[in-house]
């Protein structure tokens, strides 16, 4: 992996990930992509990833070995609109494994704890378990695991990936996501001092703070690809945490912050259909994932971030 395309590279994980890559391959061998242009110190091109003639041309152009596919509707925003995300979703993912097939390149692509449903074991939910999701996400994320195998089985297609739980970060905010309010509470803390979260009290998920997610993912694709039995949806996990967990550990560093609850039924719906926690072993095994984030010192992290960002 030394020359990378980035789909989605102005999103929550594809900003700090381009940032990343950028600062370990050097600038010019990582090519960020989106729908929109962003302010950009490195190559940048505007992608839809539904069509496939313009992403197979600028990877072509730019000679990349890697494709790192991250655009996606997510969670919450593909439920407002299913027929789209499964366009993007879908069509998306089978354009970039197509790319990636016919320029004989690595692959990467995010699943998610999103592609378990709710009869999937709850806490410490295995790596190879029932996964009967309930969402247009999770049916997208467990059909582009199981299309990755398969380009991985019949065409030979290096393609790798890994279950994200919540990714939590100060960078670039999520979208539509149902995690996201463990990123608003740190922003809402440093501004107003108090929050309301739109997930109920003792809604547990799983959650990893993006360094630890942006580490994963270059550790993956850089591991021995002789050691992989799971390609391309490993579970990894960090912090398995509820609201009032997020709002204790911000207390310790503010002690007058004050949270309550409006609960939105649509992502409370998909939270509680998710794992409480994820058993992250074979990562573990097969390339020695590590987490070093906890809860406290991510929230540690955020807010000294966060205060700066925010002035
Ligand atoms: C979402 N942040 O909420 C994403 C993620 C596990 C959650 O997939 O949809």
């Amino acid at each position: 992996m030394k020359k990378i395309l980035i789909t989605g590279a102005l999103g929550q994980i594809g900003s700090e990930l381009m940032t990343h890559l950028r600062s370990i391959y050097g600038t010019d061998n990582v090519i960020g992509t989106d729908i929109r242009k962003g302010e950009q110190d490195g190559p940048f091109e505007i992608v839809d990833v539904t069509d496939a003639k313009r992403l197979h041309e600028v990877a072509k152009a730019y000679n990349v070995d890697t494709i790192m596919h991250l655009a996606a509707l997510l969670s919450a925003k593909a439920e407002e609109m299913p027929q789209k995300a499964w366009d993007i979703n879908m069509g998306g993912l089978m354009n970039a494994l197509e790319v990636a097939r016919e320029l004989e390149l690595q692959f990467f692509t995010p699943s998610s704890i999103g592609a378990f449903g709710p009869s999937t074991p709850k806490n410490n939910t295995p790596q190879d378990t029932l996964q009967r999701p309930t969402t247009m996400y999770g049916v997208n994320k467990v059909a582009g695991e199981l299309l990755c195998d398969y380009y991985y089985d019949r065409f030979g297609v290096d393609t790798r990936g890994v279950r994200f739980p919540g990714l939590i970060s100060y960078v670039a905010p999520p979208g539509g996501g149902t995690t996201d309010y463990a990123v608003e509470i740190y922003y809402e803390a440093i501004k107003n001092k108090a929050y309301t979260s739109f997930i109920g009290e003792g809604t547990y998920m799983d959650m990893m703070y993006m360094p630890d997610a942006l580490h994963s993912i270059v550790q993956l694709m850089e591991a021995d690809a002789s050691k992989l039995q799971h390609r391309n949806a490993f579970n990894i996990a960090a912090i398995s945490a509820a609201p009032e967990d997020f709002a204790a550990a911000i207390k310790t560093y503010i002690p007058e912050f004050q949270m309550d609850y409006q609960v939105d039924p649509v992502r409370q719906k998909i939270a509680e259909s998710w794992p409480n926690s994820i058993d992250a072993s074979a990562a573990q095994k097969e390339w020695g994932f590590k987490a070093e984030y906890n809860l406290d010192a991510m929230t540690k992290d955020m807010l000294d971030k966060l205060a700066v960002k925010l002035g």
